[in-house]
């Protein structure tokens, strides 16, 4: 029997001695190479903290203590050890546990992530609504260097360390994001850490800190004053010590025994504090060790060689994007690539290797990527932000008030639009139609496949003013790349087939699934036009309304949130012309938040799988013709 086996819960640790605790880290790390050579999932984050996580629950006491795991993609360790051991194979997987914290799993999920910089925050409410009801307990936020280069931790220190609130950060410092980390702040650190000086007394700052009484006034310590006059001249972290938060570190985050022994000091000093920790992303396991990036979220992989498990295919919308802007950025010098720390994520990897010095990661900082994109097109440059449709959200007053209201010239390409599989809710990105929809000045299109990605790419390159494209996680559909991209005309759709039964007005990879609808109605004796929309703002308002008026019955079908989508967007056209008669049904993503799983296996439960699209169409039309023969007979 391992000695994992033994632990149930974290009481189970309190009792084992170093050499147990370094044990069971080391069958830990193994448990996790185990589970996600066959499902995927975070693995090198997750190697990084593992001797953090059993330190943490050595010397805290969850859930009574909380624990806010910043993005929380690196909470698996704990989730192993707060009673999900047995379920830990099911992670990611459809009806399984989250790759996320989430409240509603277990009650040592104190706050639920998934996009970055919100632990310090959090941390800081859930302290202050301890303070309120008069409660005692710990708060620990645990924050990656990456994550602390986005301006909501900023946010978060800025108003904790005024608030003087009993919190406890962890920075967990591993130089990496997804990618290397970047930034000033970044700069700063591994130039103080590496300061020979700082290092030789950094023990005796220790040994001050050790004996600063856990409550009274510090300042007033020998100690403190020793430790104070010495950060002064040192220490990597005064920038937080200027804030209010006192800065302890850089300490190994490998070495278990010295981190229980610090974080038992930490533990009886009263205030705002952060002990930065140095790991390594991936610890462990060498091919993670030698390629965190590729191990930061993995697919399934074969663990002896480290090779990833995945199958040849047509090319992901990723690396046509990212290879497409390599070229228009070669046609037009004034073309910018920003990312949001995820070079690899949007494709923009590729422009960084081609041509360095146009391509810009700002860190997970993507309000600040829009803003400097605006930035960079008031001065006359094209910048294209290619930022996920979920962490798009973050920028929203950004794009609204920063571009649109100033009819700039920048373009947002979101990938990873519509579901996106086994990261779940927090990562599905529903909402975009329906958010940039709103905004005036903006464009948007999404093109049924990769060939016309690489269209709109040179579309919204030439058009003048805000313009935002969206394209799904994954595979293309595998269709031929034209030699020359075109310039499609703004606002206007695509008949792809003639029928006079019926109008299915389909939206990116919905133009796929309604082609088979249109084959299933046809053999059912249903004919159907089918158009793919190209645009979902402007709408191609002339065809719509043709169609409206000759075949009367419409169906528009999105991967987007029901709520103000492509559908919302084709039913105020028919109101607004008096058009309300024309029977219209809507299909798109429920008004709820979507759970973990396969595409496949969440489009089946939402319906909005090929099989039940052409099966809802079938009974609406049914029910519209008989309910359509039957106002005829009544006139
Ligand atoms: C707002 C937002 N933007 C981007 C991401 C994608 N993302 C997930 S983890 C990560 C890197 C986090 O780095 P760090 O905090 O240092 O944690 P590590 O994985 O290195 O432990 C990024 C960019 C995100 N989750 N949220």
């Amino acid at each position: 029997m391992s000695l994992l086996d033994t632990i149930e819960s974290p009481a189970d640790l309190k009792e084992l001695s170093t050499e147990q605790l370094e044990q069971l880290a080391w069958e830990i790390r193994e448990r996790l190479i185990e589970v996600l050579s066959n499902t995927g999932g975070h693995l090198a984050p997750n190697l990084g903290i593992v001797e953090l996580t059993i330190a943490l629950h050595t010397v805290f006491d969850s859930p009574r203590d909380r624990m806010i795991w910043d993005v929380s993609h690196q909470s698996y360790v704990h989730k192993i050890l707060t009673g999900r051991k047995e379920n830990f194979p099911t992670i990611r997987q459809y009806k399984g546990i989250s790759g996320y914290t989430s409240r509603d799993e277990s009650e040592h999920d104190a706050f639920g992530a998934g996009h970055a910089s919100t632990a310090i925050s959090a941390a800081s409410g859930i302290a202050r609504a301890r303070d309120h009801k008069g409660d005692d307990y710990h708060v620990i936020a645990i924050v990656g260097d990456g994550a602390m280069t986005g301006g909501l931790a900023f946010e978060g220190l800025n108003n904790l360390g005024a608030s003087h609130s009993d919190v406890l950060i962890i920075l967990n410092d591993n130089d990496m994001s997804i990618a290397p980390n970047v930034g000033a702040i970044h700069e700063h650190f591994t130039t103080a850490i590496s300061n020979p000086l700082y290092n030789k007394v950094k023990d005796q700052i220790w040994e001050a800190i050790s004996k600063v009484p856990a409550v009274g006034k510090p300042a007033s310590s020998l100690g403190h004053k020793m430790e104070e006059s010495l950060k002064n001249l040192l220490v990597p972290g005064i920038i937080f010590d200027r804030l209010g938060i006192r800065y302890f570190g850089p300490v190994d985050g490998h070495d278990i025994e010295g981190l229980v022994r610090r974080l038992r000091d930490l533990k009886n000093l009263k205030g705002p504090k952060l002990l930065h920790i140095k790991t390594k992303k991936g610890k462990g396991y060498e091919p993670a060790e030698n390629d965190a990036t590729s191990f930061h979220g993995t697919g399934a992989f074969d663990r002896v060689t480290g090779e990833g498990k995945k199958k040849d295919g047509p090319p992901s919308y990723t690396s046509v994007f990212g290879k497409a802007i390599v070229e228009e950025c070669r046609r037009d010098e004034r073309i910018v690539g920003i990312t949001g720390a995820m070079a690899n994520g949007t494709g923009l990897d590729y422009l960084a290797d081609a041509i360095p010095d146009r391509f810009y990661d700002v860190g997970i900082a993507e309000a600040h990527a829009v803003c400097f994109a605006a930035g960079l097109a008031s001065n006359g440059m094209k910048p294209v932000c290619a930022i996920y449709s979920t962490f798009l959200q973050r920028a929203f007053d950004q794009v609204v008030h920063d571009v649109a209201l100033q009819n700039l010239n920048v373009f947002f390409c979101m990938d990873r639009s519509g579901l996106v599989g086994d990261d779940g809710p927090t990562h599905h990105g529903t909402l975009d139609l329906s958010y940039l929809r709103c905004v005036p000045n903006m464009v948007i299109m999404v093109p049924k496949d990769e060939n016309e990605l690489v269209n709109m790419l040179r579309t919204g390159l030439l058009y003048d003013g805000p313009i935002a494209m969206r394209y799904p996680r994954g595979e293309g559909e595998g269709v031929k790349i034209d030699h020359e991209p075109q310039e499609l005309p703004i606002g206007a759709g695509e008949v792809l087939n003639e029928g006079s039964d019926v109008a299915l007005l389909a939206v990116g990879r919905m133009v796929g699934f309604a082609r088979r609808a249109v084959e299933h109605l046809s053999r059912n004796g249903i004919e159907a036009t089918l158009v793919n929309a190209r645009f979902v703002k402007p709408i191609d308002e002339e065809l719509i309304g043709r169609l409206a008026d000759e075949i009367g019955m419409i169906v528009t079908l999105e991967e987007n949130n029901i709520r103000g989508g492509f559908g919302t967007a084709v039913l105020e056209f028919l109101s607004r012309t008096g058009r309300t008669s024309v029977p219209t049904l809507t299909l798109g993503l429920p008004d709820a938040f979507v759970t973990h799983g396969t595409i496949e296996q969440l489009m089946k439960e939402i319906e909005l799988d090929p099989e039940s699209i052409s099966s809802r169409i079938e009974s609406f039309f049914k029910e519209a013709d008989t309910g359509l023969r039957t106002d005829r007979g009544n006139r």
